[in-house]
């Protein structure tokens, strides 16, 4: 023996419900999108893509796919090893646009351009 007005309040319910359920499928977009890893294939002594864009928090992963060992390396900044057929990663901290190039052999160059 329910009146009209109990009814009326569980009947709110599901649609409550549904309106968190949307609220939060809103909420998801509106959240910055996830950290992304980009990766940089370095193939007879050439990185590539060379010129990339990436967002601070965003991981670079190198992979070597040559036998020699490679550096991504920029002056009075990061130094990233990459052994020979090996992978290596980094992530991005600061933003800015950056250069960097290979210890081993300075005339491989690649750019990042990092935004916030
Ligand atoms: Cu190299």
């Amino acid at each position: 023996m329910s009146s009209p007005s109990s009814n009326k309040v569980r009947a709110r319910a599901p649609r409550l419900a549904s309106a968190l359920l949307i609220a939060l499928a809103l909420g998801a977009m509106i959240v910055p999108a996830q950290a992304e890893t980009i990766t940089v294939t370095i193939e007879k002594l050439v990185f590539s893509p060379a010129d990339i864009k990436a967002k601070v928090g965003d991981t670079i992963e190198w992979v070597n796919k040559d036998v020699l060992a490679h550096t991504a390396t920029v002056k009075g900044g990061w130094d990233v090893m990459i052994p020979a057929k090996k992978s290596a990663s980094l992530v991005l901290k600061k933003a800015g646009a950056v250069e960097y190039y290979c210890r081993f052999h300075p005339n491989m160059k690649g750019n990042i351009t990092v935004s916030p």
